[in-house]
């Protein structure tokens, strides 16, 4: 069992709840899944059985970016921002933060991630998304985060959220396909590709962003999509997008273990942009864990993807 870092597993406290958004499960499971977020004993034990040493906890989806209101959006993250405070420091050893972010007010984003890292002891940010009414982060209103981003040296983990509400006409009749079954991954990673095609890494070249789910299709569209856009004279960027992806991104294994797959961001990217995670509670601790000690990849990349490359980059 190789020793594991995991990035993407969320947590919520009994009064920080409303900020869960359930995705349309039933109530029983759902009342199950809030346990575990809130449980830290269990989730321990899981930790210990699976080898992970140390989880980077964050609120699940939708959290902050479910509020539309600014005001709100601001102490919500405070609040949100000082339990997890305290989670970590109830278990330094094991637990580490990412801070959620109001970006409702985009300065007051700025400066609750500056007071998450240098007063909580934070790692990074992790966003669930577009902020209501719909805004996403290549907007120019967002630059103060990038910039605080940047010079903080920490990432900004982009996570899942459903699309719009007036942009589901495509999964209509199959309602199946929203969530994490394909509308995350479609909705997120045309997020990322927005923070390229916007130029956020034309203007703040040193701004980390991190990708779940083996990156939300972007290594494997990213060839296109880069040689389209350079035939469009009005989308011109200083820095390539396929540069982008390798120099201002990170890819996590949270809830997809494609082998083959993951050999092929290996070999494109390199071992040393992939980071373990296992989305839990809304996946299996051991189906993520057990798929990193097993798959077909050198010794060498499984120890770097398992724990190294968080501990370079998180500063753990
Ligand atoms: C996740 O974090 O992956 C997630 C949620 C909410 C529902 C499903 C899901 O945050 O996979
Ligand atoms: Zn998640």
């Amino acid at each position: 069992m190789v020793a594991k870092i995991a990035i993407e597993e969320h947590f919520v406290t009994p009064s920080l709840e409303g900020l869960i958004t359930n995705p349309g499960w039933p109530p029983d499971a759902w009342r199950r899944t809030l346990d575990a977020l809130i449980d830290l004993d269990s989730r321990l034990e899981l930790m210990d059985r699976h080898g992970i040493e140390r989880a980077v906890l964050s609120l699940g989806s939708n959290g902050i970016q479910e509020e539309p209101d600014a005001p709100a959006a601001v102490s919500a993250a405070i609040a949100a921002n000082d339990a997890l405070a305290s989670v970590v420091a109830s278990h330094p050893d094991r637990f580490s933060g990412f801070a959620a972010l109001p970006l409702q007010d985009p300065a007051a984003a700025a400066a609750e991630l500056d007071r998450a890292v240098t007063e909580l002891g934070f790692v990074g940010a992790l966003v669930n998304g577009y902020t209501p009414p719909g805004e996403y982060y290549d907007h120019p209103k967002f630059w103060p985060v990038w910039e605080r981003i940047e010079a903080l040296g920490v990432p900004f983990y982009l996570h899942p959220r459903n699309p719009l509400p007036d942009q589901r006409r495509i999964y209509e009749g199959r309602p199946e396909l929203l969530g994490p079954t394909w509308a995350f991954a479609v909705e997120t990673g045309t997020h990322a590709l927005r923070l390229i095609a916007g130029g956020v890494f034309d203007r703040f070249p040193g701004a980390t962003v991190i990708l779940g789910h083996l990156g939300e299709f972007l290594p494997f569209a990213i060839q296109r999509f880069e040689a389209r856009l350079s035939r469009i004279p009005s989308a011109k960027l200083e820095k390539a997008p396929t540069a982008c992806l390798r120099e201002n991104f990170y890819i996590t294994t949270s809830g997809n273990y494609h082998t083959a797959s993951l050999r092929a961001i290996i070999a494109d990217l390199g071992a040393d942009r992939v980071l373990f995670a296992a989305d839990y509670p809304f996946e299996e601790m051991a189906d993520g864990a057990e798929w990193i000690d097993a798959v077909e990849i050198s010794e060498a990349d499984r120890a770097a993807i398992a724990s190294e490359n968080a501990k370079r980059l998180l500063h753990l």
